[in-house]
């Protein structure tokens, strides 16, 4: 745990004791805070309280005489009379020597975040990856000046994080999500795109080009100034960044020198184009904080991947089993499903989108569907007539037939859950999904 010494003396509210508000409790009373501590939830205050953390309502609390409010990032908007920080600026302000690498985008980001800390660490960096990925950053060690800090930050943080100094910023890519929260897709791309505004000066800004938000942005940033500006992508060449090639080669144009250093297709934990383009923004980001071209190339291949994302869960005969229960929204399943032909699908949840036309394109990868929780009659709309769709009663039962149906083809088949839904309809969140999907799977024969 990382101790925080900037508000000793001062009261400082902390609103949400989750993951976020307890390690943030923690640290500033570890360094002399006065904390306020509150949740609305009655399980979460005797929690806190049973550790000794001061409960406060803040609710009937003028918090004008704090230092600040921590709001963890789950919770919407509130009104204080002071200002509104997440833990990532207590961190920051606290801990100022080290470098920090932020990772931002809709999809791919805990990705990215394990893969940087995976090749910075196998260059021999001292490095420590938290933030968004589930690793509150005040659970972190404390780094000597030559370490570096990834943090994986969401829209949510974003909003609370006034000031920050990246030296290198990554933004993946955009697509809707998260639109209720920010007021629509406006508020989003601004939330997104204020990760360009915590860089330090003379800082790296690293873009993704795969999608019409990030080109638009790029121009921008070069017009402003400030930083610099390096462009990635996992399907077409942009001169002066990382890319893959047509064929999968990862080349870094970084020098303007186009030097192949890995293909990308023998990397299994790292399958489809948009992991490809995951994998250059590791591999740019890795290359700015020094580390040696060969070093992160060899990094990138020893990668073992994260759980619940295209995660490859057993093979039995011809069919693949595969987790992609990280898949809450249509764009995240349409990286998906362009990863492999003759699937199986299992699909839905709590839909977040209304238009499932962005999938089309993809339907004959499908052989057939199997429609789970409240999207189910969503889903079995918008495939009517053009692939072959079931409704199963629970994820389970949609194993058990995505099972017999790809062993009865013969072929080589995919089995893949990647819902495009949240998973609140059935599940406490998409781990709980993605581990009921792993238990149906190991239990087949
Ligand atoms: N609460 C209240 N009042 C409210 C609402 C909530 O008191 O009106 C309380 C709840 O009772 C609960 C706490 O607030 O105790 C919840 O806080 P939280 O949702 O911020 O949960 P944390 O456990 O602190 O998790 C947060 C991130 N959660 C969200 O952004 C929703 C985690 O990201 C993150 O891993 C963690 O901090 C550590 O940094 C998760 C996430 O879903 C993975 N992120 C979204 C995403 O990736 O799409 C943005």
């Amino acid at each position: 745990m990382i101790r925080i010494d900037t508000f000793r003396g001062q009261p400082v509210a902390v609103m949400g004791l989750s993951r976020t508000g307890l390690t943030a409790a923690r640290a500033l009373a570890a360094g002399g805070a006065e904390v306020w501590a509150w949740d609305d939830d009655d399980g979460r205050r005797e929690a806190a309280a049973g550790e000794g953390i001061a409960l406060v309502d803040l609710g009937a609390r003028d918090l004008g005489d704090a230092g600040a409010l921590v709001l963890s990032p789950g919770i919407p908007h509130l009104h204080a009379g002071c200002e509104i920080i997440c833990d990532v600026v207590l961190l920051a302000r606290q801990i100022t020597e080290p470098g920090y690498v932020g990772v931002t985008g809709t999809n791919g980001k805990s990705t990215t975040t394990a893969l940087i800390g995976h090749v910075l660490a196998h260059a021999g960096n001292e490095v420590a990856v938290g933030g968004n990925i589930g690793e509150p950053v005040l659970d972190l060690n404390g780094l000597g000046p030559s370490g570096t800090y990834v943090l994986e930050l969401s829209s949510y943080q974003l909003e609370r994080v006034p000031r920050l100094a990246l030296d290198v910023a990554i933004l993946l890519n955009i697509s809707p999500d998260h639109l209720d929260r920010h007021g629509g897709m406006d508020g989003y791309v601004a939330a997104k795109t204020r990760i360009f505004d915590r860089t330090v000066d003379g800082g790296h800004a690293i873009v993704g080009m795969d999608d019409r938000y990030g080109r638009g942005l790029r121009l921008d940033l070069m017009m402003r100034g400030g930083v610099k500006v390096v462009p990635i992508s996992g399907n077409r060449r942009v001169p002066g960044g990382v890319y893959a090639d047509g064929t999968g080669m990862l080349i870094d144009d970084l020098d303007n020198g186009q030097a192949g250093v890995l293909d990308l297709r023998a990397v299994d934990t790292l399958p489809g184009r948009h992991n490809w383009q995951n994998a250059a923004a590791a591999y740019a980001a890795a290359r700015l904080v020094g580390v040696a071209a060969a070093s992160a190339a060899a990094a990138i291949q020893s990668f073992a991947g994260l759980a619940h994302r295209q995660e490859v869960i057993r093979r039995i005969g011809r069919v693949t089993y595969v987790n992609d229960s990280k898949a809450t929204n249509l764009d995240a399943a349409a990286k998906a499903l362009a990863s492999y032909g003759n699937i199986h699908w299992i699909a839905g949840g709590r839909s977040k989108e209304d238009d499932l036309s962005a999938l089309e394109a993809l339907y004959p990868q499908i052989r057939r569907a199997y429609l789970i929780g409240e999207a189910a009659p969503q889903f079995e709309a918008a495939l009517a007539g053009i692939v072959p769709a079931e409704r199963a009663g629970s994820l389970e039962a949609a194993v058990g037939s995505a099972h017999a149906a790809a062993r009865e083809s013969g072929e080589d088949a995919v089995v893949l859950l990647s819902p495009g839904c949240a998973s609140f309809d059935q599940f406490t969140d998409f781990e709980a999904r993605g581990r009921a999907f792993r238990v149906a799977v190991e239990v087949l024969s």
